[in-house]
């Protein structure tokens, strides 16, 4: 049992102090929710093993009264599995299925594009003994480029990624959370990846207006501002230029998936669109 009701992190931080790692980042909302206090083992990217006495060369890991714990998902299943009575992380396995895929989505359309576009900056705000690592790292993670070349011309791809979020938006409009009416861990995985994006996020992301904004700030606030910290960076600020895309659908959701049938009344407007698309076509 926990001492002190206290378990101990490793985190893996930038030289401001703040997290960067969204596994550490959705451990430290698991641990929160499950009500525990957090010592935090500070550190960056090298080091990693001696800190944890030769246990991990990855981070998290969790100390629970002298047990380890490593690997975020790990943590998570140990904490509902020894801490039953507390709120419950996960409700059944397919809650575990969809988080998996939701997680899996927002990683292919955000952390990937977003990772080229952030990762000179990412190495930059890394703690100076951490640099020359997380360059030979990451650049063999990209095929040998320069972070510096994989960077370059962000301001034309930023404003590409805001629009393919918009099946996540979607969810959110109709959700207060992942979890409907409270946040569970769908929502700190979630939210992970946009506490990553904003620990390294120099220009912002995200337009001002855009609809995630709520969700993103509730969550960052959650647990007494957990997600807020001074090394962080805003999301929001996105300026488009002319010919860059939407970033937001701004027209009401319509349609098969996002209309419940009850009757003609609930699907009337959709069927006038196409009636009224029918009409213009024949005109033409
Ligand atoms: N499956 C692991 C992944 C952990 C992981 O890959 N952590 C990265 C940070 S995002 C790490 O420790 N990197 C150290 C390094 O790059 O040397 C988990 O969920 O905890």
């Amino acid at each position: 049992m926990a001492r002190n009701n206290t378990l101990i992190l490793y985190d893996l931080q930038l030289a401001s102090g703040c997290t960067i790692s969204p596994f550490v980042w959705a451990t430290k909302y698991a641990l929160k929710h499950k009500g525990f206090e957090i010592e935090i083992v500070p550190g960056g990217f090298t080091g990693i093993m001696e800190r944890t006495g030769n246990r991990s060369e990855r981070l998290p890991a969790i100390v629970d009264d002298g047990r380890w714990v490593l690997d975020s998902w790990l943590i998570a299943e140990y904490l509902d599995e020894k801490y039953p009575d507390r709120p419950a992380l996960f409700e059944g396995e397919g809650m575990k299925v969809l988080t998996r895929f939701l997680e899996s989505w927002l990683w292919a359309t955000a952390i990937r594009p977003w990772f080229g576009c952030y990762i000179q900056d990412y190495r930059d705000l890394s703690l100076p003994q951490d640099h020359e690592y997380v360059t030979r790292t990451r650049e063999a993670m990209l095929g040998g480029r320069k972070l510096e070349e994989v960077q370059a011309g962000r301001e034309d791809r930023l404003p590409q990624v805001p629009p393919t979020l918009e099946p996540f938006r979607q969810l959110l409009r109709e959700n207060k959370w992942l979890g409907g009416s409270k946040p569970n861990y769908t929502d700190y995985r979630a939210l992970a990846v946009f506490l990553w994006t904003a620990s390294v996020a120099t220009t912002p992301p995200l337009t001002d207006d855009d609809p995630l904004r709520d969700w993103l700030d509730r969550g960052f606030d959650l647990y007494g501002g957990l997600g807020r910290h001074p090394g962080m960076h805003t999301l929001f600020g996105l300026k488009l230029r002319p010919g860059d895309p939407e970033p937001f659908s701004k027209a009401p959701p319509m349609g098969g998936l996002a209309t419940r049938n009850t009757g003609p009344a609930s699907t009337r407007a959709e069927t006038e669109m196409i009636n009224r698309a029918r009409a213009q076509a024949a005109a033409r």
